[in-house]
């Protein structure tokens, strides 16, 4: 497979990050004290583990992409611009007690949970040895706290609040979280779950991730009432953040988290970014045509990675320990890749599409595990 080459044209060699943007993002922080109180604990190596898992993301996405360019694969999902969301949500939870319900975006969830890199590549190829031994691309480990995701749009929803139930039942400190597009808050499913989740104000967050469209509708015609004003029918309020933010939306879910541990109810963090890509790789022209191409510009000098960096290198962190993690990433993922293709012609035989089913406990194994009190 081609290694991927270092970025370093001679024009980007003096460049410096936007400081207006740097500022805001900045300001955005310290404007709200309880946010920045949140910030303030942050270690050096905390940071530079978000930023691993910021480039992760990534790198997994742009892997994929070039296996569509291959022909390896014929499309992918990807959430490029979009990390801050994934990352900066899951970072601010427990991972050995909380469980999460990511969406096709949301890719990043499955590592920082701690699935193999792997699993992001194989179940793609639909190998016998990927995650769901063909039978799907989504995929999730209960054992690890990620519940597999269906691709119908909302229903992770009352999935999420069943399980923050059960935490609530048992008297656990423990916490579900999903994510939400801005198009699924318009379906059933999604407001069955908020009616659900607060009238038995269970621990669980809900995110939405308002990338401004959904397939090829923008917000604005997909509905008359904005996205971050759907927890109101439900009497919560809701916890806005910048999406491309990633302290934001990890100081805006860690607040969310103890609302819910204190026994609060659930909360919804609505998280604004914006889709760079198409919905998959097939419509990327399609979705250049959705959006003027000054919002791809605006969103794009807001790129939740460049603007992390910028502020690590404010922060008094070397660009050789940048560099250093950054190399460690894309190795990680090349190995994973590669290691993903070697078993690309490993198909499962044909019967075992035919499985007992989750009644049966087939699908789920470690559920019990997952779910039992842990001392
Ligand atoms: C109930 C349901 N209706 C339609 C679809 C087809 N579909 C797949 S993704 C999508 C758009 C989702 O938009 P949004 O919720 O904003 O998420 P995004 O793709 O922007 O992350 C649609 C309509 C579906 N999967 N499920
Ligand atoms: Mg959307």
């Amino acid at each position: 497979m081609k290694r991927y080459a270092a970025f370093d044209p001679p024009e980007y060699r003096n460049w410096q990050p936007d400081g207006v943007l740097v500022r805001e993002y900045r300001r955005r922080i310290e404007k709200d004290p309880e946010r920045s109180g949140v910030v303030r604990q942050l270690t050096t190596d905390r940071l530079l583990d978000l930023y691993r898992d910021l480039l992760l993301t990534r790198l997994q996405d742009i892997g994929l992409k070039r296996w569509v360019r291959q022909g390896v694969i014929s499309k992918a999902w990807l959430g490029v611009g979009e990390e801050a969301v994934t990352v900066g949500c899951v970072a601010a939870l427990e991972p050995d007690r909380d469980v999460v319900i990511p969406m096709i975006r949301n890719a990043g969830a499955g590592h920082m949970m701690g699935l193999p890199l792997v699993h992001g590549f194989t179940s793609y190829l639909a190998t016998a040895d990927s995650p769901s031994a063909g039978r799907d691309f989504h995929y999730g480990d209960v054992a690890e706290g990620v519940i597999q995701p269906v691709s119908h749009m909302g229903t992770s929803v009352p999935v999420a609040a069943g399980a923050a139930l059960a935490f609530k039942n048992r008297g656990e400190d423990r916490v579900a979280l999903t994510w939400t597009g801005d198009g699924a808050t318009r379906t059933a499913a999604c407001h069955e779950g908020l009616v659900f989740a607060s009238r038995l104000r269970v621990p669980v967050i809900i995110v939405i991730q308002d990338n401004q469209v959904a397939l090829g509708t923008r917000v604005d015609q997909h509905g008359a009432g904005r996205p971050e004003d759907v927890p109101a029918a439900h009497g919560i309020a809701p916890l806005l953040c910048d999406g491309n933010n990633l302290l934001d939306v990890y100081a805006a879910t860690t607040l969310a988290r103890r609302q819910c541990v204190r026994g609060d109810g659930p909360t919804v963090v609505v998280a604004e970014t914006f889709r760079m890509g198409g919905h998959a790789t097939h419509d990327e022209r399609e979705a250049r045509e959705t959006f003027a191409a000054d919002l791809f510009e605006h969103w794009g000098r807001r790129d939740p990675v460049g603007l992390f960096e910028s502020y690590l290198l404010e922060e008094g962190i070397a660009v050789e320990t940048l560099a250093e993690v950054e190399a460690h990433a894309t190795e990680a993922v090349e190995h994973a890749a590669e290691e993903a293709l070697a078993s690309r012609d490993d198909r499962p035989p044909p019967e075992h599409a035919l499985y007992p089913g989750i009644s049966e406990g087939g699908v789920l194994h470690g559920l019990a595990a997952r779910l039992a009190v842990r001392g």
